[in-house]
């Protein structure tokens, strides 16, 4: 299940600033981590858990909604009373409940349960030795206090002091999709484009980098810092201003006139290592490279375009995902640069669930919402039996599955869907369903849903083990990790890849922006080691297909080609590729030696891989 990084998180209690989804989502998530805290009803968390993905997830912005006098469709799995707390939610940010139960802890608790290793049952027990916050939590461990408590020994106290320090030290970073719901609609009010690591489609930002293009910059300026949501202003200039928004999310602005657009919006997307080293290029050929051109002594040569300014220096456009200074510079200067795939590439999507399990609409509801988004084909792939709390399948249930899915795809036009199963990988490396069932399925998604602080060696031999099933198509989420939340699991990366690419095996990407799992630099080993990659939604309802564009946003950061993705290709295509007798000794495209195996050696060590 997936928790909302709650760190550093705004009580907000500002008036009149508009609500967003992500505020919603992040409402209800608190209130499911305070009711665990109170060690209540687990069906009760959970109906708020699931409250938080659905509100997160919806595409309709519901405080608008409501704001214009419409009513909110009905959203599977929201009861009357939920219902009433998303109005009250939206209305004022809050709702009763949520401010009943925050009135029973202190404000840094729930914070604690951002640190791996502490469940509410650690943090109640904290609690009650009066240890709050994560600086009080770092505090105690540091001086030893920690062993005393039931439960905690010495390893787990050196364990907490070192996730506690890094927790400390990091700054806060933004989920791209949570700030892209209060990005989006203020850059549109300022008529801003976006650059910085957002523009790089990066997992998660610091802050958001507006540009503006004016003649008249004051009034941009004033337009910025006034902004309804604005709770902060930083700094306050003539071409430039920053802000902090009710949310906590700091933007940047900088105003440049027309004819520097190209030059700015290069400079302002980044990455700063991408820019010196093209900079340096420029410095090679008596040219100066900054924000408002391309310079030869006095004269401007270039810089109303982003392309112009790669010109100047003799290089084709390079796309902003892969501006980070990690080959892409030579890539370029050799014509090799990759063809990114893109959203219109994507005919499918190999991982979704329904009401059968946790997800919220049904069989039916979810092929038409494929086929609504010009998909092909959906694979159906419930949790299996172990995934309790998400009700998964037993064998007879997923067989009743599957003769409906046939039933279906046979009333169906346009949209095939695919029997499927996301298969728990058990501790051994056994699956949770038996072959008998699992070979009469179109694709067998495995993942791992416990024990993901294994020691690196039984992680990597459990997965292993899990791929020398014959039915096992694709590897799902493969590291676990939630962004800010749940660090990724230690694994060999390059020893499950080379067995996938034996075994015929694709990796996940599932583009979740909470997992977007596999990484930027993971993808781009996959490439390396001839793996396809499967961009999947793990959607739990109509609208959680649209997160497919993070996934592609990820795979363009890790340089996939179209060919490199697996559901990009053709029903009739994918099929052969995903079928269990062919997959006996399959393989990809030779690995290539690009560029880039140093640099995911480089960012994997810290990863995993060797
Ligand atoms: P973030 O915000 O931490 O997610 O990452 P960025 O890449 O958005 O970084 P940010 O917001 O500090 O700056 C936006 C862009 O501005 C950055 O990608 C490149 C450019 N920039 C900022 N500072 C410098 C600098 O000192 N030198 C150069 N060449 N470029 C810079
Ligand atoms: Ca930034
Ligand atoms: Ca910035």
């Amino acid at each position: 299940m997936i928790r909302v990084n709650t760190r550093g998180r705004q009580r907000r209690n500002v008036e009149a600033v508009p609500v967003h989804n992500a505020d919603i989502a992040r409402a209800f998530d608190e209130i499911a981590d305070l009711l665990e805290l109170r060690d209540e009803n687990p069906f009760r968390v959970r109906a708020y858990r699931n409250a938080a993905r659905v509100a997160g997830e919806l595409r309709l912005d519901v405080a608008a909604t409501l704001a214009e006098g419409r009513e909110l469709p009905k959203l599977p799995g929201i009861g009357e009373d939920l219902l009433a707390k998303m109005r009250e939610i939206a209305a004022t940010g809050s709702c009763k409940l949520l401010a009943e139960l925050r009135r029973k802890f202190p404000e840094g608790i729930t914070e604690l349960l951002e640190l791996p290793g502490l469940g509410p049952k650690r943090v109640r027990l904290l609690h009650d030795k009066r240890i709050d916050s994560i600086a009080a939590l770092e505090r105690a461990a540091r001086e030893g206090r920690l062993r005393g408590i039931a439960g905690f020994g010495e390893k787990t106290e050196s364990r907490i002091l070192e996730a506690a320090a890094e927790h400390l030290s990091k700054a806060r970073r933004f989920k791209l999709a949570d700030a892209a719901q209060y990005a989006e609609p203020y850059a549109k009010h300022l008529g801003a484009v976006i650059a910085g690591s957002y523009r790089r489609m990066k997992e998660t930002v610091g802050d958001v980098d507006f540009l503006v293009c004016s003649d008249r910059p004051a009034e941009a300026v004033e337009r910025f810092v006034s902004y309804g949501e604005v709770k902060e202003v930083r700094a306050h200039g003539t071409t430039r201003a920053a802000v902090v928004l009710a949310c906590g999310l700091p933007v940047d602005l900088r105003v440049v006139p027309r004819e520097s657009f190209g030059a700015a919006l290069h400079y302002f997307t980044g990455s700063k290592a991408h820019n010196i080293a093209v900079r340096k290029l420029g410095i090679e050929r008596g040219l100066k490279i900054n924000e408002y051109g391309v310079w030869r002594g006095k004269k401007r040569i270039a810089g109303d375009t982003e392309k112009s300014v790669y010109a100047a220096v003799g290089l084709p456009y390079i796309e902003p995902e892969l501006r980070e200074e990690m080959g892409e510079l030579k890539a370029a200067r050799r014509g090799e640069l990759p063809r990114l795939v893109e959203l219109a590439d994507l005919r499918g999507d190999l991982h979704a669930h329904t009401r059968a399990t946790d997800g919220r609409n049904t069989l039916r509801e979810m092929a038409l919402a494929a086929k609504a988004r010009g998909l092909e084909y959906l694979a159906i792939t419930e949790h299996s039996r172990r995934v309790a709390m998400a009700h998964g399948l037993d064998p007879a249930r997923l067989a009743r599955q599957i003769d409906e899915i046939e039933r279906l795809n046979g009333e169906l036009a346009g949209i095939q869907l695919l029997k499927g199963i996301e298969v728990d990988i058990l501790e051994d490396g056994s699956l949770d369903l038996p072959d008998s069932i699992l070979s009469r399925l179109d694709l067998v998604v495995g993942a791992v849903h416990g024990k993901f602080d294994l020691p690196r060696a039984r992680q990597t031999a459990r997965i292993l083990a899990a791929m020398d099933n014959p039915c096992f198509s694709i590897l799902a989420h493969p590291t676990g990790r939630l962004l800010e939340a749940r660090a990724p699991s230690e694994l060999d990366m390059l020893a499950v890849m080379r067995k996938a690419r034996a075994r015929g095996i694709a990796l996940e990407l599932n583009a979740h922006p909470d997992r977007l799992d596999l990484s930027d630099v993971h993808c781009r080993m996959a490439k390396d080691e001839g793996v396809r990659v499967a961009i999947s939604t793990d959607a739990h309802s109509m609208d959680g297909l649209e997160v497919l564009r993070y996934g592609v946003g990820q795979a363009r950061r890790g340089w996939l080609e179209k060919d490199d993705v697996l559901n990009t290709r053709p029903l009739a295509e994918l099929m052969p590729l995903i079928a269990r007798a062919s997959r006996a000794g399959a393989t990809h495209a030779a690995p290539s030696s690009l560029p880039s195996r140093r640099a995911y050696r480089r960012a994997s060590s810290s990863h995993g891989a060797p």
